[in-house]
């Protein structure tokens, strides 16, 4: 029966006169056509019901299909019906490329896979936020001069673009109460003057860990595990102090460079170190900011930039080119989908 169909479609494509499709449709399905004597030559009585069945389905559908396509055919002939278009639009496509997820998407998924097999949940947030949940529970009262680090886009109802994922870890106290494990990974925004590493839409993944006697040293063996399975390698890390109201105390955390091992290289400015994230101590006030006792629990925080991150992992020179859509840098990145 397929061969029949294939066959009728390509001597209705070939009728060029009404005469032609006539001619087609004879063969096909007149008293001795091809299609008649398919269902008058079937020999009912070898096939069992379920055959029966089946056939006479098949039968119906093909002869419903030859007479439609011989009355489509003969109106086009007769000038009744416009002419099909020349692409089938309902083949499968040529070019099966389906493409390919982008490099920031990339180091998100392999840091997410990472950070659940540790016991992190996996949390969204919103991209326009109130000032309580960016600022204000994060410690950073309106007059703060801390504010003025992240240039704000603010909204006409006085909501505003998130600055950063810590955005978020007031709202997972709120939610989970202590104790809790979760990373949030997404897009932020600031007014930035951009340049080749600063960007006005960037990624950060923000991390937080609260319970019983959380210290430095888990933030550290927690770093170190993460940023030794993200760069397959076993990495050293350094902490220096940094200032962030939201933390206490708060550090920058490094990593020896992987490039020169330490010795001083170009990509490390020859200091053998490689900024990488901030972080620290949850600060008591924004525990209780989240409704859980700072005398009970405590806990560590972090802001990774992602963008950055897929920056050194894939060596991409310019952030600008992360966000350009330009098909050329998105197509040297082709893990499949
Ligand atoms: C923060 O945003 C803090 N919320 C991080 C934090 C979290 C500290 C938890 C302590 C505890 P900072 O402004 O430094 O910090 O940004 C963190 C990272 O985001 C930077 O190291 C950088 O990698 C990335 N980042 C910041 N601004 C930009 C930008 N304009 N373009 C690209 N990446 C950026």
């Amino acid at each position: 029966m397929q061969e029949i169909r294939t066959q009728l479609s390509e001597d209705l494509t070939a009728a060029t006169t009404s005469q032609d499709v006539e001619a087609v449709r004879v063969r096909y399905l007149g008293r001795k056509g091809e299609i008649t004597l398919l269902r008058k030559n079937a020999d009912f009585s070898a096939m069992s019901a379920e055959e029966k069945k089946r056939f006479g389905q098949q039968f119906n559908e093909l002869k419903r299909f030859a007479e439609q396509q011989v009355a489509a055919a003969q109106a086009r002939q007769t000038g009744t019906a416009p002419a099909p278009p020349s692409i089938d639009m309902t083949l499968p496509g040529l070019n099966n490329h389906l493409g390919h997820l982008h490099p920031i998407s990339l180091v998100q998924l392999e840091l997410e896979e990472i950070f659940q097999s540790l016991g992190f949940m996996i949390l969204d947030g919103y991209h326009v936020e109130t000032d309580f949940y960016n600022f204000e529970s994060l410690n950073i009262p309106r007059d703060h001069p801390a504010r003025d680090m992240q240039d704000t886009y603010w909204l006409k109802n006085g909501l505003l673009l998130r600055t950063h994922t810590s955005a978020n870890q007031v709202r997972a106290l709120e939610h989970y109460g202590a104790p809790v494990r979760a990373v949030f990974p997404g897009r932020c925004f600031r007014n930035e003057a951009i340049d080749p590493s600063h960007e006005n839409t960037f990624y950060q993944l923000e991390g937080l860990m609260v319970d019983r006697e959380i210290s430095v040293a888990n933030l550290i063996a927690v770093m170190r595990t993460v940023l030794t399975a993200v760069f397959h390698r076993e990495v050293t890390v350094r902490l220096r102090p940094g200032y962030f109201p939201f933390v206490e105390p708060g550090f920058e955390l490094d990593i020896q460079c992987l490039i020169c091992a330490g010795e001083g290289c170009s990509t490390c400015k020859k200091s053998g170190w490689i900024e990488l994230l901030p972080c620290g101590l949850v600060h008591p006030r924004v525990l209780e900011f989240g409704q859980v006792d700072p005398d009970r629990y405590s806990g560590f925080a972090f802001g990774l930039g992602l963008t950055r991150l897929a920056m050194m992992k894939y060596n991409i020179p310019d952030i600008r080119l992360l966000n350009s859509g330009d098909l050329r840098f998105c197509e040297q990145f082709p893990a499949a989908v």
